[in-house]
């Protein structure tokens, strides 16, 4: 049986006691069916970096340090100052300097030495997200011609947006030196097909031979689920929970949830903003509302990032400032983590689940809302139409999040939905998280990455050429 390598920036190693999270749930099934190899940054920095091999059943786990200066240059510049805002549509957020992009391709360097130790000739690669796109061509100039995959999950914006971005004429041509480049939406390949044919005069005749010229790279829409039975049940059991109790209790009246990273993309303030103009519109919910936003902190280092958590925090001030009464607080703003149970426990419980991102590859929490509802009386998913998840959620009440108004109208209109709706709502979301389980999500991306007869819901580029028109 040939070996999966998984190449990713960070590494999940399992650890009892600790509940999966973000990859690691993507990647579980793909784990456990067949021997892996993970290989990434071990989240410590030193000056003399060190590598670790853990071996957990037939898997293994390889981490590696990074020195201070990479971490700088790669982590923290590269990857989340340009291509995060980049790649999110914010080129008025990405800071660009040579330095960190040298950086990034040292550290894809470092992660292609690390691997040409190990490879052998039939092990399959597959590279996960924006940290890693230069890597297939460091492995193949090492003369390491593996097969090797790539997913991104992030949006991919439109060429108008790419081609902002300094040096974007050798970095994303990269991803040719891929076999298979998989996407969360035929909109996000589309953007990639198009940015091909405008920037390298692909055409419409679309099989592609770019980078080493080995093979043709070819494209497909995967996009990314959630467990959904697991987490319905899990969700069942956590309502119950004294934690939830209490929450509950606490709380007069109905509960809106959010749950996100702090991040820019997520678009919290907006949605703060959305939620006063509910609550201006609506007097009749005052006192019978609460909104709880839960929210870990993420990559506070970042300027931009500090810079939101205050806009946030202010915003939330702002809103309990006007309205609170004593009994009553408008807005519940948490700056902490939550256990997935916990978090299970609490979409089960609310009426409301706001998801408003502004732009977002997919969104787990979208599905994780659905998936926790009671399906004879489930709460309403109000969510952004750019996130990669309203393409499969046609069922949700989709908003614009640039749209204060209409986010208040949605919300508005959440609350007062009649139960019948509110059931033959959720009955269409819940089964189309049923027709796109992540447990064999993997299975079909490795499918698609053995050969294109393989590929049985992938999108082949032949099928994308409808999406470009030839310039
Ligand atoms: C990237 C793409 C794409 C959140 N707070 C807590 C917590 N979470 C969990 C959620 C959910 C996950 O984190 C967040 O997933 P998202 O999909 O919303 O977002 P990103 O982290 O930005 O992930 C995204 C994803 O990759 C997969 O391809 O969907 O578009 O940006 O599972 O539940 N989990 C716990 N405590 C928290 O407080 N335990």
């Amino acid at each position: 049986m040939a070996r999966i390598f998984i190449i990713s920036n960070r590494v999940a190693i399992p650890k009892a006691g600790i509940q999966p999270g973000g990859l690691e749930v993507v990647l579980k099934s793909t784990l456990k069916k067949n021997p892996c190899v993970w290989l990434g940054w071990s989240g410590e920095v030193n000056d003399t970096p060190r590598t670790h091999t853990i071996k957990k059943g037939r898997n293994s786990y390889i981490v590696l340090d990074l020195r201070t200066e990479d971490f700088e240059e790669y982590y923290n510049g590269f990857a989340n100052r340009v291509l995060w805002p980049i790649f999110h549509y914010r080129i008025d957020l990405a800071e660009f300097s040579r330095r960190d992009l040298s950086g990034y391709r040292r550290v894809n360097e470092q992660f292609a030495d690390e691997l040409a130790k190990v490879l052998k000739p039939d092990d399959i690669i597959w590279v996960h997200d924006y940290h890693l796109i230069p890597l297939a061509q460091a492995l193949q100039s090492r003369g390491l011609n593996n097969r090797i995959g790539f997913f991104l999950h992030i949006p991919l914006p439109p060429p108008e947006i790419l081609t902002a971005m300094p040096h974007h004429d050798t970095l994303i041509p990269a991803l040719g030196a891929y076999d298979l480049v998989g996407f969360q939406t035929d909109g996000d390949a589309a953007n990639f097909a198009r940015y091909l044919a405008k920037e390298l005069g692909t055409g419409s005749h679309m099989s592609l031979t770019l980078g080493s010229g080995r093979r043709a790279m070819r494209l497909g829409t995967f996009p990314v689920g959630i467990e959904t039975r697991q987490f319905t049940r899990l969700a069942g059991r956590s309502v119950r929970t004294k934690f939830v109790r209490k929450v509950i209790n606490s709380i007069p009246g109905k509960l809106i949830i959010g749950v996100d990273r702090l991040d820019y993309s997520k678009g919290i303030a907006q949605r703060m903003e959305g939620y006063e103009r509910f609550l201006l519109g609506h007097p009749e919910w005052l006192g019978k509302v609460t909104y709880l936003q839960i929210t870990p902190k993420s990559r506070s280092q970042i300027k931009e990032y500090a810079e939101m958590e205050q806009a946030v925090s202010s915003a939330a001030g702002r809103i309990n400032g006007a309205f609170s009464e004593a009994a009553w607080t408008p807005v519940r703003y948490v700056n902490r983590p939550y256990s997935r149970t916990a978090l299970a426990g609490l979409y089960r419980a609310s009426r409301v689940g706001l998801v408003t991102p502004m732009r977002d590859g997919m969104n787990l929490v979208a599905k994780e809302y659905v998936a926790a509802q009671d399906p004879d009386d489930p709460g309403v998913l109000i969510l952004s139409r750019f996130a990669g998840a309203a393409d499969e959620f046609r069922a949700a009440l989709l908003v614009n999040p640039y749209d204060p108004d209409a986010v208040g109208a949605a919300i508005g209109r959440a609350m007062a939905m009649p139960q019948d709706e509110r059931k033959q709502r959720h009955a269409e979301l819940y089964a189309s998280l049923l027709r796109n389980d992540i447990s064999d999500w993997g299975d079909r991306f490795l499918a698609a990455l053995a050969g294109p007869q393989k590929g049985r819901s992938s999108r082949t580029v032949q099928d994308l050429s409808d999406f470009i028109t030839p310039s």
